[in-house]
Order: structure tokens, then C-alpha cells, then sequence
């Protein structure tokens, strides 16, 4: 597959002052048989819980010496994901790890703090990945939600180039459930993408990365969003980007394209991230509501049915112009390879203004677009996915190969964060989470 410009690798962190602030936070395990779901590791069940927004406990819980790393799987914006065994019960979980100091260097623990607790508040339900526990040790952040083995649409699209419309519909169907529900707990979770959605073992699906997400922001006022926000702001892929070295910043001139080399330097990767999913409001840096995420599952529809994402282009600038001048990509055979209600539902997602884009009203009209009128959305959760992966092991990591570099892929040393005694550092306190 082509590699397209918006989807730059992300950074990894280095290691290099530790602290000590051991605490763990086991999160609730409700009832956790739902259908189409599967059973979550035993070992986490067994873990009585604290309330939901607050999971804090210190010392209650687990910490890093119960977990045996395997191998990392992944990498995101702030951290990499490994895949690791829970020693007492064999149970196998993806954790996400993260430098406190590198986090709190770049203003964003507070980011992770939220996507913790994000993640804490909906862990209980079939749409989200589940977290277990979260907990620290020495200098790093320790995630630790369920594994899903089967990959990411992201994955699946590079090996399959597009897909049949039938296995889109069950893929954005059960993406529409996860927003439902998100959304109707004002939940905006504003970085839908192929990559953040995951497959579970049995086939279905389950969003994943909250780093970006934002409660509470429906109806907040323009000069919030620009204050309160401005972490978020320079996260986002915008071009009113407040910080001065940022390359997208219009006061340097016009959206400059990144060099590769810059791509692994801490703000530019942030500041430029992933612009193809993203609506002319959120790119300009104005306030924006839930009906990103509507538009930004417009453009995953698109892609996963033309195999691009509809603003593609191999300048972050071309996707920046394409987006606000709504200049969509149409193949040019387009209308003999998917169905007039596919393009129509594209097209009603990708509105540039949020109060005409379908979803505005709420799901519902999502829901009732006649693309979707064979589901059934009751049953949907419960039903054979289109492709269920097929694994050798419980540790089967295949379908995530070839998502890091091969240096990175054999590189655990985010894990084993260095030990303050063999690599004294400056004293400093400990950075709690
Ligand atoms: C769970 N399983 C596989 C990969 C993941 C990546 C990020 C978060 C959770 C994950």
C-alpha cells in the first residue's frame, strides 16, 4: 500500500530519569458477559474495583513485576503497546506504556490522565477496549487493557487494498454503536481512524486511543476550546497551531509538508499527527463538537471501500487544502464499485458544516440512512463477523507485524524502564498520575 502522508509514525520515547512512585489502580470489573464479548482474562475479574472516575488506590493493586512483557505490538502517540503475560494466571493483556517525565514534559500528562479515566468510565461496555488496571513504576505509566489479536482496520485495509461493502457496513455499523454510546455519555472520542479501531478474537469491533477524546466539550464556549484547550489544539492537526515552532503554524508562512527527519521530533509529530479524518473546524482549530467524530467516520467508510482516505495526498498541505476546500478524491469508476447509498452516506458524513452533517441530531439518523437498512442493530454485536481472525496461540501477534520497524519490533527497553541504581540521573519527586 501506498504510504499516505497524514499517517506519519508516531514517537517513542527514551528512558533516561527515573523515578519512584509505585502505586496501582485496579479499575472496575463489572459484569463482563456480554454477548459477542469474550470473556475478559480471569485474573482481572477476580480484582474487586474502586469506583469507576476515580481509580485510585495506591498499592491496592498490581504492578509491573506481576506482568512478563512478550513483545510490543504497537506504537502510539505517547508511548509503545506491548502484548504481556499476567505471571499468577497466564492471562495475556496489551499494556501501553509511557514516560512520566517525557509526558509531563510535553504538558500532556494530563491528556493520559484523562484518557485513563475515559477509558475507566466506559471500560464496562462491548464497544471500547477495556482497561484493567493502571498503574506506575519507576518512570513510566503501565495501561493495562484486554488484547484484541485480530489487528486494526488500518492492518486489514493494507492487506486487502479496500473491501467488499458488506464488510464495511458491519465495520462502520458496529462503529456507530461505539459513537451511540460515547456520544450519549458526552464523550467525544475525535480520533476515529482505521487505526484506532481493533479487531477483537471473535471479529467484531472495538474502539481504542482516548488520548484525544474530551469530555463534556458539547456546547463549550469558542474562548474555552482556545484556552482551556490549547494542549489540545496543539495536538490536533490544525493550522492555527498557538505554537510558533510548530511547522503548521500560518504565522511561518503557509502548512509547510514535514521532512521525514522531522518526524520523530517530539512536537511536530504531535502538532501534525494524522489530518485525514478530520473536519475544516477542527483543522482550523475552531471549536468543534461530537460531530467530528460523524465526519471522521465518513472518511473511514471511504476508505475502506476506495482503499485511501477521501482528502488523501502526499503533502500533509494538499490534505489540509483538500479538507477545506471539500475537494473529495472520487475515484473515477467510483459509482460502478459501491452503491449509491454508500456514496450518498459519504458524502451526508462528510459535511463541512457540522450542523447539516448527518449525525448532528444524534445516531439515530445515522442509523436510519438506508445504507444501513439490512442491520440489525439490536443483534448486530451478536452476530459472525465478516472475518474472524485465525490465531495459533493466545499470544498470536501476527496480525500486528509489520506495524513497528524492525529495530523497534525486538526493542523492549520502553518496558524496562532503567533502574535508577545503574543509571543514576538529577533527583527530582516523583510524578504522580
Ligand atoms: C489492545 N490490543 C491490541 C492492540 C492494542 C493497541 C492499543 C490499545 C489496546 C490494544
Amino acid at each position: 500500500p501506498s504510504p499516505r502522508a497524514g499517517h506519519l509514525p508516531m514517537m517513542m520515547f527514551d528512558l533516561d530519569s527515573p523515578t519512584s512512585n509505585p502505586c496501582a489502580s485496579p479499575l472496575s470489573q463489572q459484569s463482563s458477559s456480554s454477548p459477542g464479548r469474550p470473556t475478559p482474562p480471569g485474573s482481572a475479574a477476580s480484582s474487586p474495583c474502586s469506583a469507576l472516575a476515580t481509580p485510585r488506590r495506591a498499592g491496592a493493586g498490581l504492578s509491573k513485576k506481576d506482568f512478563e512483557c512478550i513483545q510490543p505490538i504497537a506504537e502510539g502517540a505517547f508511548g509503545k503497546v506491548f502484548i504481556a503475560r499476567k505471571i499468577q494466571t497466564g492471562d495475556i493483556y496489551a499494556i501501553k506504556v509511557m514516560n512520566k517525565r517525557l509526558l509531563e514534559q510535553k504538558n500532556e500528562l494530563g491528556t493520559i490522565k484523562m484518557e485513563r479515566d475515559l477509558l475507566a468510565e466506559v471500560s464496562n461496555t462491548p464497544h471500547i477496549v477495556k482497561m484493567y488496571y493502571c498503574f506506575t513504576h519507576r518512570e513510566n505509566v503501565y495501561i493495562v487493557m484486554e488484547y484484541l489479536p485480530g489487528g486494526d482496520l488500518l492492518g486489514l485495509l493494507q492487506h486487502l487494498g479496500a473491501i467488499e461493502e458488506d464488510m464495511a457496513r458491519f465495520y462502520v455499523g458496529e462503529i456507530v454503536l461505539a459513537l451511540e454510546y460515547l456520544h450519549g455519555r458526552g464523550i467525544i472520542h475525535r480520533d476515529i481512524k482505521p487505526d484506532n479501531v481493533l479487531i477483537e478474537k471473535s471479529g467484531h469491533v472495538k474502539l481504542t486511543d482516548f488520548g484525544l477524546s474530551k469530555k463534556g466539550l458539547l456546547k463549550k464556549q469558542a474562548s474555552e476550546a482556545i484556552g482551556a484547550e490549547v494542549g489540545l489544539v496543539q495536538r490536533d492537526c490544525c493550522i492555527n497551531c498557538p505554537n510558533l515552532t510548530c511547522p503548521c503554524n500560518p504565522t511561518r508562512g503557509t502548512i509547510q509538508t514535514l521532512p521525514p527527519s522531522t518526524v520523530t521530533q517530539g512536537h511536530a509529530i504531535k502538532a501534525v499527527g494524522t489530518p485525514d479524518y478530520r473536519p475544516p473546524d477542527a483543522v482550523l482549530g475552531l471549536q468543534h463538537d461530537k460531530e467530528v467524530d460523524w465526519w471522521a467516520l465518513g472518511c473511514v467508510l471511504y476508505e475502506l471501500l476506495m482503499g485511501v482516505p477521501p482528502f488523501y495526498s502526499d503533502t500533509v498541505e494538499e490534505i489540509f487544502n483538500n479538507i477545506l476546500m471539500h475537494s473529495i478524491k472520487w475515484p473515477t469508476d467510483y459509482k460502478s464499485r459501491v452503491s449509491d447509498d454508500a456514496i450518498d452516506l459519504i458524502n451526508k458524513l462528510i459535511i463541512s458544516n457540522p450542523e447539516k452533517r448527518l449525525g448532528h441530531f444524534g445516531a439515530d439518523e445515522v442509523k436510519k440512512h438506508p445504507f444501513f437498512a439490512g442491520i440489525n442493530w439490536g443483534t448486530l454485536r451478536a452476530e459472525t463477523p465478516p472475518f474472524v481472525p485465525q490465531l495459533e496461540s493466545d499470544t498470536d501477534t501476527s496480525f500486528f507485524d509489520g506495524r513497528l520497524k524492525p529495530t523497534s519490533a525486538k526493542d523492549n527497553s520502553e518496558w524496562n524502564d532503567q533502574d535508577p541504581e545503574l543509571t543514576p540521573s538529577p533527583k527530582h519527586s516523583p510524578i504522580p498520575l
